[in-house]
């Protein structure tokens, strides 16, 4: 077990709007501000969806070459993952268009899931194995996420069969309507699902992000906060930052005898190239 911890904050998301938390950055300028205080904090990933100004979901190539530049020019030496989930409905070319920018990192989703009323999240098994191969390809880490134990199987289904390379890193999304829930039970259920030598974050959505925070940091795992997966800091206030998010998980880490990753660190514990000077 690393002693650091690896904080990713997934700054934007793609189904939280500025009318549930005006922090929610739409614009380049806002993606940056947010960017930065996750950053400035201690987030060593920035996990990324892309957006329009008017806030719609975008997987467009040259918007997230602009907002990877913006982001890259504020925070130097950050890990920039965007999403290959995207938004529900898109398609899976329109969802891969981000790894044309040949990104260090990038989330791999692992198995299809309901979303909430008539929303349906789709990972085909071959749409699985096409996202795997083009990172393979170009070189792109994958996070494995999984947002249920079939999904944690279907992943480890697939390095069997050569589809995925180790080193593995997943990312655990509990609490999602239509994934697992978030208890403690759920999580040390999933994180003994896992191989030994992987490496292994956690995602808990709205309430279930401050438990199981402190439950993974005593367990060994790393963190994802960010607005993508809790507007509120507490109940029924909203966070004034993506950095807000951050700086509590550096003081729980630290009050747990953990230290935070820097970026360089985080990619040597997960099995990535240094970066380039
Ligand atoms: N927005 C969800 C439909 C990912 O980033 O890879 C998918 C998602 C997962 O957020
Ligand atoms: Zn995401």
């Amino acid at each position: 077990m690393s002693n650091k911890v690896i904080i990713t904050a997934a700054i934007s998301g793609a189904e939280v709007t500025q009318e549930m938390n005006p922090m929610v950055p739409y614009t380049v300028e806002e993606y940056v501000r947010e960017a930065k205080s996750a950053y400035d904090a201690g987030a060593a990933i920035i996990h990324l969806h892309a957006r329009w100004d008017d806030g719609t979901p975008t997987q467009d190539r040259e918007r997230f070459r602009v907002l990877i530049d913006a982001i890259q020019e504020a925070c130097p030496d950050v890990i920039i993952q965007p999403s290959t989930g995207g938004a529900t409905g898109m398609t899976a070319e329109e969802r891969l268009q981000p790894t044309e920018l040949n990104p260090e990192m990038a989330s791999l989703d692992c198995g299809t899931l309901n979303f909430g009323g008539d929303e349906i999240f789709v990972n085909t098994e071959n749409m699985i194995i096409e996202f795997s191969a083009r990172m393979i390809e170009r070189g792109i880490k994958p996070e494995l996420e999984c947002f249920d134990k079939s999904h944690i199987d279907m992943a480890l289904r697939l390095v069997r069969r050569g589809h995925i390379h180790p080193p593995l890193h997943f990312n655990i999304v509990l609490g999602v309507n239509g994934g697992a829930t978030g208890t403690p039970r759920d999580l040390l259920f999933l994180v003994e699902s896992l191989p030994e030598g992987a490496t292994w974050t956690v995602s808990g959505v709205g309430r279930t992000q401050l438990p199981l925070t402190f439950m993974a940091l005593a367990m060994g795992g790393h963190i994802r906060v960010g607005f993508e997966d809790n507007l509120q800091y507490t109940r029924g206030v909203n966070g004034e930052s993506n950095g807000q998010f951050v700086e509590r998980v550096v003081r729980l880490a630290r009050e747990l005898g953990r230290d935070i990753a820097t970026p360089d660190e985080a990619r040597e514990i997960l099995g990535m190239p240094a970066r380039k000077q």
